[in-house]
């Protein structure tokens, strides 16, 4: 780690031990050193695929087998996946302040599973099924999901138990609008907040990739999490470049 690194940290973890209300929200890059696929980095999901075809309720409807085998693929690849430093620093964080709000864009769980009890999952949850009766993601109340088990994956397209309509991977897709309740939880919660960190996210997908301005509109110290440069670092207040699971506890252990 360089110096100028653990400089920053330091800087940060003296803006978070003076906060009261600290926001997180994490993108795909918080995961990676678990081994899930990035979307925009070389090698992720999006390489050699267009979001469109394989992400959109276009898709689903044109070919919805190619669509499941998409999500079984990555059900089957995270299955091995765990929580690794960068999560587990996270939810310890939670314990270190007086309010902390998690939201993240992954559909992976792994915040859950690393012990974040509350996690605003914006873009829904991989291990969920959805019952497609009602188009929209907010509606499933009407099917209740079925958890789906991945190990037993699926051999065809499956139907709710309930209304025999055909099922989704309950996550949101390009053109989806966000479960509102969660997008309002997470928009009240940046507006409150005195600092938020941005980590491991491109911060290129709305209205997720809003909730930094939102927050700094607000008032709120940015500080972001990510190797590299990405489209909100010129507006964050503090950028801390290196892998998420070496700063977020070199934050945490600054904190305590
Ligand atoms: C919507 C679930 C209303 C499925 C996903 C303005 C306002 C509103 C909407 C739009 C708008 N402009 C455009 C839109 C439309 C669209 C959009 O944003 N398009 C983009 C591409 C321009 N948004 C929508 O459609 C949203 N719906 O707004 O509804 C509406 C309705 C109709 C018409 C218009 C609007 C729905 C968006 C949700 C889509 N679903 N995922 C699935 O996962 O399969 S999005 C997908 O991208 C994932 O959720 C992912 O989390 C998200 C963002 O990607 P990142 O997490 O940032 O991942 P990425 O690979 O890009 O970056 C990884 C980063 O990690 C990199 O920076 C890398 O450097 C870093 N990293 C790497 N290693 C590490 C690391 N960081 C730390 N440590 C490491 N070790």
């Amino acid at each position: 780690m360089t110096d100028r690194l653990a400089d920053n940290i330091r800087q940060a973890a003296a803006v978070l031990a003076q906060a009261s209300r600290v926001c997180c929200m994490t993108g795909a890059g918080v995961s990676a050193e678990s081994g899930v696929p990035t979307f925009r980095d070389a090698g992720g999901l999006w390489e050699g695929r267009r979001p469109e075809d394989v992400a959109t309720p276009e898709a689903f409807a044109a070919d919805p087998a190619d669509v499941w085998n998409f999500y079984l693929s990555r059900r089957k690849a995270n299955t091995a996946c765990k929580p690794n430093p960068g999560h587990l620093a996270l939810a310890e964080l939670a314990g270190l302040l007086d309010s902390f709000t998690l939201i993240t864009q992954n559909i992976d769980g792994l915040h859950h599973l690393a012990g974040s009890e509350k996690v605003l999952e914006l873009h829904g949850d991989l291990w969920t099924n959805q019952c497609t009766r009602e188009k929209r993601f907010a509606n499933q109340v009407a099917c209740p999901d079925i958890r789906a088990t991945p190990k037993d994956g699926f051999t065809e397209i499956p139907h709710c138990p309930k209304c025999s309509s055909m099922m989704r991977p309950g996550v949101v897709w390009f053109g989806e609008t966000l479960p509102v309740d969660t997008l309002e939880a997470a928009e009240f919660a940046v507006r409150q907040c005195e600092a938020m960190l941005v980590v491991g996210t491109s911060s290129q997908v709305f209205p997720a990739a809003a909730l930094a301005t939102m927050a700094a509109h607000a008032g709120a110290t940015i500080i972001e999490v990510n190797p590299e440069a990405t489209a909100l670092s010129d507006h964050a207040d503090v950028c801390l470049f290196g892998p998420s699971g070496e700063v977020l506890p070199e934050l945490v252990r600054g904190m305590r």
